[in-house]
């Protein structure tokens, strides 16, 4: 049974706050810091049980709260392969986080193993890390207890980003078998990429130094050291680097205020220069938005849609010339928020699909294509290659030159690409390589398709949960009514597109618009906004 004593000694030490509703949400826990004490406990000890339902094998659990504001943090947990973890579990993490009392804990944790049928005998291994938000040794203190409290074996992988920490938990779980993922190291992950990078753009002049915008987060640990491996084949300009700063973390900059405003922040406008390129990541680093001064000094942003159209056609291009393109189908994965030029873009040169918002959606639907590319248009993504895929590649014998190269490429891209889930420095990697290979500098990349002008607004509303969705989150079929009133507002705007749909992180309504003008999408927005409120 259930170690039902040294639980209830630890749970003691991490009471529930009384007036909270925790939910795992699409990005795990995630809130006030100062109120997850009794979360990331109890987190442990379901990241215990979840190894032990899996047979031993190691779960990772990742402490952060991403983009949001430092006094926030989170805590999410990794499956075996890397993946998110499956979502039958999250409501299971949502009912254990919510028992008031210790007494209330361990009968839920005693329903949940007897219904779970998960065998108490078997090992648990756990991996964990944090990002640099003062909060959170506070917080990894409370996840090991509960790791203790289940006999758990926990692996402490420090101060990391969240890819390197999904990364991890793949190498660890295929060590010394044929799908090794990587050495089980931070070395082996900057080594893999770097090896890769190294090999792809070895015939091509040494790209132009990169700034980097490191959001004060856990990035500048993490590209400082990418920046050493790859030593002089590419320099990075690292900005925005002070992770010790009170207030500084995410605080205009980073790819979400980029993302969200449009703007340059403002810490770079003195160092970037007319024509040069250079990226924002976020607090912990798995998302990227580009961005370029063109040469009138205008700054032009290049974000998840422009970067999925840039990599996935130059999947379709390798395919092609390597003579795969009969065996061989990339289609790409987007949500409703993916300008509605960049999937005219794309629709013209591949499969496209959209799904609802959420990378484990996307994730899953990629994995249903042999090469899927996945972006949201926030910056979050990466190309997965299917296991056939991987094989078909390894056993094709090229026959001319020129398609023993482009087979060598992609073979390289699987090494390239942190295939878990978005890796903000591995897909600046990415994008490297494709503009070498294009010899595109910003201009021509970011003129591959016209952004099409859009809106996003947060509405804040009494219960955002009577708003309900269907086709991708595109359409509302409640409150009833709405969805028409949307549909003839938007039939007067060109080009107009817009849809509404409840938050998965926060507690608001969000609100999309696009127009082929820009005042008139900001007016569809606010209009429709004003339905909704
Ligand atoms: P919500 O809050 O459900 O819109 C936001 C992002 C998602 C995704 C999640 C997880 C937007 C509009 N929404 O979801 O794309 O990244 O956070 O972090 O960017
Ligand atoms: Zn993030």
């Amino acid at each position: 049974g259930l170690p039902v004593a040294s639980i209830k000694e630890l749970s003691e030490k991490h009471p529930k706050p009384s007036d909270i509703k925790f939910t795992y949400g699409t990005a795990g826990f995630r809130t006030l810091a100062s109120v997850l004490d009794s979360v990331l406990f109890r987190v442990g000890i379901l990241a215990g049980l979840r190894s032990k339902k899996l047979d031993g094998k190691t779960i990772g659990v990742m402490v952060t709260a991403s983009h949001n504001p430092e006094q926030d943090n989170g805590v999410k947990l990794v499956d075996p392969r890397g993946e998110m973890l499956e979502s039958s579990w999250e409501s299971h993490a949502t009912t254990l986080s919510n028992a008031s009392s210790t007494d209330e804990f361990i009968s839920a944790l005693e329903a949940f193993v007897r219904d779970a049928k998960i065998d108490l005998s078997k090992p648990a291994r756990v991996v964990y890390a944090m990002d640099t938000r003062p909060s959170g040794p506070a917080l990894v203190s409370a996840l090991e207890d509960g790791l203790r409290a289940i006999g758990a074996d926990g692996r402490n992988a420090g101060v990391t980003t969240t890819p390197i920490l999904h990364y991890l938990v793949r190498a660890i779980n295929t060590k010394g078998t044929a799908e090794a993922y990587g050495d089980d190291s931070e070395d082996g992950y900057y080594t893999k990429l770097t090896n890769a990078f190294k090999k792809l753009v070895s015939a091509k002049p040494t790209p132009s130094p990169l700034l980097i915008d490191c959001a004060n987060g856990v990035g500048a640990n993490a590209a400082k050291k990418l920046a050493e491996y790859l030593g002089d084949t590419f320099s990075l300009v690292l900005e925005n680097t002070s992770i010790t700063a009170p207030g500084a973390l995410n605080n205009a900059c980073g790819a979400d205020f980029v993302k969200t405003t449009q703007k340059l922040p403002s810490s770079l406008s003195n160092i970037i220069k007319p024509g040069q390129r250079g990226c924002s990541l976020d607090g912990d680093a798995d998302r990227l938005m580009y961005f370029h001064l063109d040469d009138r000094g205008q700054f032009r942003m290049l974000d998840g849609d422009k970067i999925a159209a840039l990599v996935a056609a130059f999947i379709v291009e390798l395919v092609k010339a390597a003579g795969l393109d009969e065996s061989i189908k990339v289609g790409v994965v987007q949500t409703a928020y993916a300008n509605g030029a960049s999937t005219k873009y794309l629709a013209e040169r591949l499969p496209v699909k959209c799904v609802s918002t959420g990378v484990k959606h996307l994730h899953h639907a990629a994995e249903h294509y042999d090469v899927g590319v996945y972006f949201e248009a926030n910056g979050h993504g990466t190309v997965l290659f299917s296991p056939d895929t991987l094989a078909k590649l390894a056993d094709y014998q090229p026959s001319t030159p020129a398609q023993s190269t482009a087979v060598e490429h992609l073979v390289n891209l699987t090494q390239l690409i942190n295939q878990t889930v978005g890796d903000a420095l591995s897909d600046m990697l990415l994008v490297e390589v494709v503009l070498a290979h294009k010899a595109y500098g910003g201009l021509e990349w970011d003129s591959l398709y016209v952004d099409l002008p859009n809106r996003l607004v947060k509405v804040v509303v009494a219960d955002r949960h009577i708003f309900k969705t269907v086709d991708a989150e595109r359409r509302l079929t409640s409150p009833v009514g709405l969805q028409d009133k949307i549909d003839s507002l938007v039939g007067k705007y060109e080009g107009g597109r817009s849809f509404v749909r409840p938050s998965g992180t926060e507690d608001v309504v969000r609100v999309y618009a696009e127009a082929v003008v820009k005042s008139q999408a900001d007016e569809l927005a606010f209009r429709v906004a004003g339905l909704v409120y």
